[in-house]
């Protein structure tokens, strides 16, 4: 059976997942099973702002420099997630009561610290995550009150300022056909068309309740690379449940949507885990089993599904 990275080599684009960097360390059918079938990584959260400070004001890189030696001993592409977030803070930055200044130095900070330790190693970054509300509009977030809309624009020119990296805005609920995803693409829209230097937009797609349709996903894709961006898969997974009964109607969604997506010009797919027993999904109830390998690093139908749409 050909692996991911095979079939991904042929179609010109990446296969990645979401790295767990206890599991890392710790398991080897883990570390063979990345290795040998993914060729991109994202630090599930390694490189999140809570866990690099975990409390304190100076910064910890262990774990996230694991994910990244890791990527370059066996030759990876590594997704950077995420500079910019309303979730996972360290405890000092709260009670969040800081002057546009203050805010404003805080941002550059930990964006100059992080995207400029990683230059020429991480390949592409999650600058902003998940700024749209899903009611419409910005999202009410610490940045937002203390900088207004402006912060978006600055935290691409931080990263601008410091790395080489192509520059993602990356959302969920926005992958499809649907009042986010016009949310979204109006946003990074007028991004292009102000000249601020983003690169690339980053679907998501967590599958779980609504089956997203991959003709809505291409359709997506192509009107954010007609705007001139990259687009990226991030974070890929459908749970057995709601959206899809079995392994049999999961391995054909994945099949359809990466079909479409690639199809369409997306050249990055990330799942969100490498096997079931690594998931946000099934311990928070959304469904169940949701990756391409089973808890024993098993391939499921998934993914030969998922090497039949790269090769196809
Ligand atoms: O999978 C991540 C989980 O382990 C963390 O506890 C959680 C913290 O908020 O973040 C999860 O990853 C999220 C990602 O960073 C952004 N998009 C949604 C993902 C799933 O919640």
């Amino acid at each position: 059976m050909r692996t991911l990275r095979d079939a991904a080599a042929d179609a010109d684009v990446h296969v990645g997942a979401a790295v767990d960097v206890d599991a890392l360390r710790t398991d080897t059918d883990y570390r063979q099973t990345l290795a040998r079938e993914f060729d991109a990584v994202t630090a599930e959260n390694a490189m999140k702002w809570g866990p690099l400070a975990d409390g304190e004001r100076g910064y910890d890189f262990a774990d996230a420099d694991d994910v990244v030696e890791f990527a370059d001993r066996h030759d990876m592409y590594v997704r950077g997630h995420a500079l910019v977030w309303h979730r996972m803070y360290p405890e000092w930055v709260r009670p969040w009561t800081r002057s546009a200044a203050d805010a404003d130095r805080l941002l550059r900070n930990h964006i100059y610290t992080v995207a400029g330790r990683y230059r020429g190693r991480v390949d592409a970054w999650d600058v902003v995550n998940e700024a749209v509300a899903d009611d419409g509009g910005l999202r009410e977030t610490q940045w937002l009150d203390a900088l207004g809309p402006e912060y978006v624009d600055r935290a691409f020119e931080y990263a601008a300022d410091v790395s080489d990296a192509d520059l993602f805005y990356n959302d969920y609920g926005a992958d499809g056909l649907s009042a986010k995803a016009d949310e979204v693409y109006d946003l990074v829209s007028d991004l292009v068309a102000r000249g601020v230097p983003v690169d690339g937009v980053g679907l998501q797609l967590h599958v779980f309740d609504d089956l997203v349709p991959p003709a809505d996903v291409a359709a997506n894709v192509e009107r954010l690379t007609d705007l001139g961006l990259d687009v990226h898969v991030t974070e890929l997974d459908v749970g057995i449940g709601e959206a899809v009964a079995d392994r049999e109607a999961q391995a054909q969604y994945y099949h359809d949507v990466v079909a479409a997506a690639v199809d369409a010009g997306a050249d990055t797919v990330v799942t969100w885990g490498v096997d079931d027993g690594q998931s946000w999904l099934p311990p928070l109830g959304h469904g169940e089993a949701p990756l391409l390998f089973d808890e024993e690093f098993a391939r499921k139908p998934a993914h030969g599904a998922v090497v039949d749409a790269l090769s196809e």
